[in-house]
């Protein structure tokens, strides 16, 4: 009846802390930038989406970013169907951080999942990684690149809209190998 329409679409975003995960998803789902106060990570949070005419569900999957937290984070990772791997454009560091931890680490634990390359906080300056940078580094790791602005909202709607494009067909998949054991995904989760 409504079950198979309502499962959603598990996504996770990983990156260093401060790139903004936290505030893209509250901008992105509340339609705000939230300037007073962002909590640490996102609760449980489940949203729908119209996407090419058909509604989705996502449940969304904020996570803790530093690396120590490995151990913590691994455990958001089981039958994700899509990741986000976020930087903050202005600082190289957290761009760093993909290569050497995120990617290697989604790259084990997520072998089922597609991934998408994030550079947060194209509103701000100076930037340090650019655009033609981060391209070229998604594409040598088979992954597509999207700039976004937490607080402007640039670019969100381009990059959620595709979440659900490659999740969706992926959707399709883990129903048929599960059947209908898809509890675990009714919920957004936190990771911290
Ligand atoms: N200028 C700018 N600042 C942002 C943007 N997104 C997040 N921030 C700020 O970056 C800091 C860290 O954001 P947060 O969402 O807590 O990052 P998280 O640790 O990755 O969850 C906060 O001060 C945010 O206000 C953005 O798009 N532009
Ligand atoms: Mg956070």
């Amino acid at each position: 009846m409504q079950e198979e329409s309502t499962t959603p679409i598990k996504l996770v975003v990983v990156g260093d802390a401060g790139v903004g995960k936290t505030s893209t998803l509250i901008s992105y789902t509340a339609n705000s930038f939230p300037r007073e106060y962002v909590p640490r990570v996102y609760d449980n949070l489940v949203s729908s989406m119209m996407v090419d005419g058909k509604v989705y569900n996502i449940s969304f999957w904020d996570t803790a970013g530093a690396v120590d937290f490995e151990k913590i984070r691994v455990k958001c990772y089981p039958e994700s169907h899509v990741i986000i791997l976020m930087f903050d454009v202005t600082k190289k560091s957290t761009f760093d951080s993909i290569d050497s931890t995120f990617l290697p680490e989604v790259q084990k634990e997520c072998k089922q999942a597609k991934f998408l390359l994030v550079g947060n906080k194209i509103d701000n300056s100076p930037r340090q990684v650019s655009k033609e940078e981060a391209k070229k580094y998604a594409s040598r790791n088979s992954m597509e690149y999207f700039e976004i602005s937490a607080q402007s909202q640039e670019g969100l709607k381009i990059l959620f809209d595709q979440v659900v494009r490659i999740g969706a067909p992926l959707l399709v998949n883990s129903k048929q190998s599960k059947g209908s054991s898809s509890d675990s995904k009714k919920k957004g989760c936190t990771c911290q």
